[in-house]
């Protein structure tokens, strides 16, 4: 699920055409003593299909990169003896779950869930041979018709990875480190910014059934949205999450001279808490750059690396945030180094998404009606808004 960096491949374009139909017959039945035989063209066989289908055991489109342009087989011509050519084969392409079809005019699909499937072009019909153009006073069609062309698209596909929670913060925060106190995940970490470089994934289990999938993704800064650091195109990974926990790193420098137990000064507290704000202000700027659906999903803010700030002064230090940021700021602790604080963050997600789930934050992505040309092999989900089945 966590391909390498170069591996790692969200958007592409994709050329599609799917197969021309064979053309219909004209042939007349040859037998021994039957001067006049009717006619016995046979039809042509349809050409090929083109689908997109999730696979759940794909994390990225670079099969798709390195295969831009899709041809299927078109259909075989009808013969004598009312035989029908043969169907030109179906390609179906394998996609990362998470993957979002589109074209120049806009959305077209979705495919949310493993073994859904989008009908990218349709073969075209194969043509009906001359058996078909008997008439009572034409006995002897010397018509048939030919093969139906092929459709050709031209798509983009987005991965839009499906979890519930994103991680956000600053780089060096402690995003990526968390996700493996939460989760089994092994993501990259390391003393230095931009440590991811792509999203991970993790799944923090919550009880026997509840799962909840967790995105860490790269560290944000100022002008992230303007192209500065990695930019901001992989905030797409946790647009459909319900919601976001925002790490904030204290600045030890901050309670420099603190160590040893000594209780830092109400100054150290303050001087702390005012630039862990600004570098709240700074990623929620960058947030609402993106898009103000981001920016108004639910937020849990998060202290991180606490084990950095000296005993005796987190809950100080808490209430210096919420007063600095006029009350804006509600804000839990926690380290992953000594495991402090992780049972509350984990109760407090439990609790966000629990909300969530009640009210239905409808992330759901709606589809223009016409083009509901997508199935789904689990088919027990008749809410989801593509998964009528129009398919023959
Ligand atoms: N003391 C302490 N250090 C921590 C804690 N959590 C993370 N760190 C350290 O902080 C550094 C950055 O951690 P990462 O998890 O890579 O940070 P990140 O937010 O994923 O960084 P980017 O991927 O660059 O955005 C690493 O050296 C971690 O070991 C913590 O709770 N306490
Ligand atoms: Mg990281």
């Amino acid at each position: 699920m966590t391909p390498s960096h170069s591996s790692f491949v969200d958007y592409v374009k994709l050329a599609c055409e799917a197969g021309d139909g064979g053309d219909g017959c004209i042939s007349f039945r040859r037998e021994k003593h039957v001067p006049r035989g009717g006619p016995d063209g046979g039809d042509g066989g349809k050409g090929g299909d083109v689908w997109l289908e999730a696979d759940a055991d794909l994390g990225t489109l670079i099969d798709v990169r390195f295969h831009p342009l899709i041809r299927a087989k078109r259909g075989d011509n009808g013969r004598g003896k009312n035989q029908t050519g043969r169907n030109g084969e179906d390609i179906v392409i394998r996609v990362p779950v998470g993957t979002v079809i589109s074209n120049e005019e806009g959305a077209l699909a979705d495919l949310k869930r493993p073994g859904q499937r989008y009908l990218a072009a349709a073969g075209g019909k194969g043509g009906a041979g001359n058996q078909h153009f008997a008439t009572s006073t034409n006995q002897a069609p010397r018509r048939s018709s030919p093969g139906e062309p092929g459709k050709d698209c031209r798509l983009i596909l987005e991965l839009k990875l499906i979890a519930d929670v994103g991680l956000v913060g600053l780089p060096n925060a402690g995003k990526s480190t968390l996700l493996t106190r939460l989760t089994a995940a092994t993501p990259r970490i390391a003393p230095y910014p931009f440590t991811t470089l792509h999203p991970n994934l993790g799944i923090m289990e919550m009880g026997d059934f509840e799962r909840v999938t967790i995105a860490d993704i790269p560290g944000l800064i100022e002008g992230a949205s303007k192209g500065v650091g990695l930019g901001d195109r992989f905030l797409r990974h946790i647009e459909r999450t319900g919601l976001l926990v925002h790490m904030i790193a204290p600045d030890p420098a901050a309670f420099e001279g603190s160590e040893g137990g000594e209780t830092p000064d109400a100054e150290a507290i303050e001087i702390g808490a005012s630039l862990a704000v600004d570098a709240w202000q700074l990623v929620r700027m960058e947030l609402e750059s993106y898009s103000t659906r981001l920016a108004e999903k639910a937020e849990i803010v998060v202290i991180s690396k606490s084990d950095l700030i000296p005993d005796g002064c987190i809950d100080q230090f808490l209430a210096a945030l919420t007063a600095q940021s006029g009350g804006k700021l509600r804000s839990l602790a926690l380290s992953s180094e000594s495991g402090e604080g992780l049972g509350e963050l984990r109760a407090a997600i439990n609790a966000e998404l629990a909300g969530l789930r009640v009210s239905d934050a409808g992330d759901a992505f709606t589809p223009p009606a016409a083009e509901s040309e997508t199935t789904d092999s689990s088919a027990d989900d008749a809410s989801a808004p593509l998964e009528s089945s129009p398919q023959d």
